[in-house]
């Protein structure tokens, strides 16, 4: 039995929307120049506005990590303006889903580009590539996988009429990923998460953003053939997610969204979690580092992804 001993030079971790950003920030941040840092993007919440393709968390990933995510909402840009959907509005049309006038440019372009035939995952590396960022942002499939959500009071929704439309408010008794089976994962996901040192699972709602990567097959097998360590930051500190509706649409699906719950989800999937000092005593089953894991402010998130490289880089762990 070798234990893996390799220092962390190759980093990839799985990211949803506004947490997931924050975590990739600090690991970006954290990480020596010399180190690698791939992000793997949830793709599930895309969809088609009014023709324009957007990819949301992709983009709220993206801009965070170039500086310009709105630092308030923290999805879309940093003083961008709504003239766009107020003159729908105008029109008499669906103004609900808020995309900035600028942001427009972004969702143009991708629209634009797969159009002509480009994946995704060419297309975001491009975008990404001209907005200075630096690490490496793959959306987890080129093929298309939209997570939709079956609601006691509107029957089935698409994700972001579920989530910005009715402001997660319906009540949720089913959740699936439609396109799952067929998926393969964009060039270069397997290939990351084969050569990594560590994989970590950024505090994203585990049912909405974790979970729709996962159900790429070859990603979840990857991820389970592993031979380094893989950790989960915790998306919840004691009841309360930090942002959105991870605690509600868990225990509407009868699952447990407490810190001990989370980790459990994660199950062979994760070899460490870690917790908010506040769930230190949650009854863990796993491995786990309780800190302070809010990331309020960039030194926060900078803090807490160096203390979770250090803690993984001290375990070294799992037997081939
Ligand atoms: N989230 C909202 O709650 N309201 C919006 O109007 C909204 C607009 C929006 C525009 C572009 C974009 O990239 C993201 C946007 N989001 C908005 C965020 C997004 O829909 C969700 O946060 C994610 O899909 C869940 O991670």
């Amino acid at each position: 039995m070798a234990l893996n001993t390799r220092p962390l030079n190759d980093v990839v971790a799985l990211a949803g929307g506004v947490g997931g950003a924050k975590l990739a920030y600090g690991l970006m941040r954290a990480l020596p120049d010399s180190a690698h840092l791939t992000i793997i993007g949830n793709t599930g919440d895309d969809f088609r506005y009014y023709g324009l393709a957007v990819s949301p968390d992709l983009d709220t990933v993206m801009y965070t990590l170039a500086g310009v995510a709105h630092s308030v909402n923290g999805w879309g840009l940093h003083d961008d303006t709504r003239q766009m959907v107020d003159m729908l509005r105008c029109y008499g049309e669906e103004s609900w889903f808020g995309l900035g006038d600028r942001d427009i440019a972004t969702n143009l372009l991708r629209t634009h580009m797969l159009a002509a035939g480009k994946p995704l995952s060419e297309v975001t590396a491009w975008l990404a590539e001209k907005l200075g960022v630096a690490v490496g942002l793959l959306p987890m499939t080129d093929d298309p996988l939209a997570t939709r959500v079956d609601t006691l009071e509107y029957g089935v929704l698409e994700f972001q009429e579920y989530f910005v439309r009715h402001r997660w408010q319906p009540t949720v008794t089913r959740l699936w990923y439609d396109g799952a089976e067929a998926a393969q994962p964009a060039p270069g996901v397997v290939e990351a998460l084969r050569q990594a040192d560590l994989i970590v699972i950024c505090p994203s709602n585990p049912v909405l953003s974790v979970e729709p990567i996962l159900q790429v097959r070859a990603i979840r097998e990857a991820i389970m053939a592993r031979c380094v360590p893989c950790v989960a930051v915790s998306p919840v500190i004691g009841a309360t997610a930090f942002k959105g509706p991870t605690v509600k649409i868990m225990g509407e699906l009868g699952l447990d969204a407490s810190a001990a719950g989370i980790a459990a989800y994660y199950g062979a999937l994760i070899d460490g979690f870690v917790v908010d000092d506040q769930d230190q005593r949650a009854g863990l089953a796993v491995r786990h580092l309780a800190t302070d894991i809010r990331m309020d402010t960039p030194e926060a998130r900078e803090r807490l992804a160096g203390e979770v490289l250090a803690w993984a880089e001290a375990w070294k762990v799992r037997a081939e």
